[in-house]
């Protein structure tokens, strides 16, 4: 179901943040400051995804399996982006048309896609109001729980290790001006749907990056952000897995820029989750909006990266809008050269205390859940950026008896084509778990080499593996050599 951009009249007065939320939005800035070591840039980027990658970020797009096989489609994609997200082949109603019977087909095709052209995946979404299948929109109460439960295990174990980060929960919240939740049939089966959604995903894909997404949610101060602000800052209170914030940003003259968009974004980013701004599209392409969308995302040093809903104007949802960054002939438009001048004088991403890394809530379900232990991050071994070869920095995320480990691997001045990173584990900690690397060994000094799709890494930019363990973790100092094959 498309959302309904809701003009809202009686929207406050801008500029004036809640004292709470202005300090911890200051706290934020601050302790992103402390952190910050910036790579080295070496050139302006010459197409979305190099520039973003340049500044530490992802730049992707909506894609529909059936436009694969139109060229000039694909040349664009292949050209421009490097992250996807299936526009609709991973929604319920596709992936489990029948009651537990899943079909795969159209998903797969997109993530097989990306994986052997270099891109990332953002899986969406495994649980929303809209795009149920028949014989779920039938269901409620305790049967429709088990089914969405059912759901989230078998769709996001089908892909583990393959997606960057699921769009776990989708549209959750109402619109107009009492910030709370939607009425709808998962709605009704109990207010912890969300969170119950959450950690059944962290079970069945510890590696991937659990994100909430919504629209309208761009305004600071409207009400819905308000109320998805205050859900996430629960959920980091009480340890429910959520590592990541969507902001669609389906803009137009109802749902106009807000010039708080950066106070938005940082201000969720204080609350250690990562922000995404994840469905892109402005009427009529305003280069004014893009341009401001794009910086104000790398103004925030947890805001991963940015998604466009679809390549060419003609491939939009709203395609009489012409909302997109190209042409319906493929032609790039202004809007283009704003995203990319934009991204271009961007502000690159820290590489020490990787935002893009997962948050302190990656415990696998039989193990207490995490407590109050922050990630603990080190500097990247040498030789430092700037030279050939690799480095590498571990965040930690910690509990009693078990931890997860997510390693950012860095390239030096040169490309790698192949990497492999050595880490020494304390005495008595055991992998269990790896995504993205394939593990020689399980303790002592396991050796992480690339898989086939992420050893291609560009001059100054970053990939990442993670790996789960028992015992304790790897901490400063542990990481012995990173080494380009
Ligand atoms: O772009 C999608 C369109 O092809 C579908 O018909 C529509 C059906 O609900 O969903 C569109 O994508 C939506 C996304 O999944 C969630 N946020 C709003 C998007 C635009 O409606």
């Amino acid at each position: 179901m498309k959302p309904d951009p809701i003009p809202d009249p009686s929207r406050p007065s801008r500029g004036r943040l809640p004292r709470t939320a202005a300090l911890t939005g200051a706290a934020g800035t601050l302790a992103a400051g402390l952190v910050l070591v910036l790579a080295g840039t070496a050139s302006a980027g010459t197409t979305l995804g190099t520039a973003a990658a340049e500044k530490g970020r992802y730049f992707g797009t909506a894609v529909a399996a059936y436009k694969l096989s139109d060229s000039t489609y694909s040349g664009i994609l292949n050209r421009e982006f490097n992250m996807v997200t299936p526009e609709n082949e991973m929604k319920w109603d596709a992936t489990e048309p029948n009651q537990n019977q899943f079909s795969y087909g159209s998903a797969d095709q997109i993530v097989n896609y990306a994986q052997s052209h270099g891109m990332r995946v953002r899986g969406h979404a495994l649980a929303w109001h809209s795009q149920q299948p028949g014989w779920a929109q039938n269901l409620s109460g305790t049967a429709l729980r088990n089914a969405m439960i059912n759901h989230i295990t078998n769709v996001a174990g089908h892909y583990k290790g393959k997606i960057y980060a699921w769009d776990v929960v989708n549209e959750a919240f109402a619109d107009g001006g009492g910030g709370g939740r939607r009425d709808s049939n998962l709605q009704r089966t109990g207010n912890d749907w969300i969170e119950v959604a959450f950690r059944t995903a962290r079970a069945a894909d510890p590696g991937a990056k659990l994100c909430y997404n919504d629209y309208n949610t761009d305004d600071w101060n409207q009400a819905k952000t308000q109320g998805v602000y205050n859900m996430v800052k629960d959920f980091k209170a009480r340890g429910v897995p959520i590592d990541c914030v969507g902001f669609q940003s389906h803009l137009n003259n109802q749902s106009p820029y807000p010039s708080n968009y950066r106070t938005t974004l940082s201000n969720f980013a204080a609350l250690g989750v990562e922000v995404q701004i994840t469905e892109l599209d402005i009427e009529q392409a305003n280069t004014t909006w893009y341009r401001n969308v794009t910086s104000d995302c790398l103004a925030v040093a947890a805001c991963a990266g940015i998604t466009v809903w679809g390549i060419r104007d003609s491939d939009s949802w709203r395609s009489s809008q012409n909302p997109l960054l190209f042409d319906g002939s493929g032609n790039k438009k202004a809007a283009y050269t704003a995203v990319l001048d934009a991204l271009n004088s961007g502000t690159p991403v820290p590489t020490t205390a990787p935002p893009t890394s997962n948050p302190p809530t990656s415990a696998p379900p039989t193990s207490p859940p995490p407590t109050s232990a922050p990630p603990t991050s080190e500097p990247p071994t040498s030789p430092p950026p700037g030279n050939a070869g690799c480095t590498a920095s571990v965040t930690l995320n910690q509990w009693n008896g078990g931890f997860v480990a997510n390693v950012r691997v860095i390239a030096g001045a040169a490309a790698l084509n192949g990497w492999s990173v050595t880490i020494a584990l304390p005495s008595g900690a055991s992998v269990t778990n790896t995504w993205s690397a394939q593990a020689s060994g399980s303790s002592g000094a396991v050796r992480f080499a690339n898989v086939n799709y992420n050893g291609t890494v560009g001059a100054g930019q970053s990939t990442e593996f993670g790996f789960q363990g028992t015992g304790t973790g790897p901490g400063a100092g542990s990481v012995q050599s990173c080494t380009a094959a």
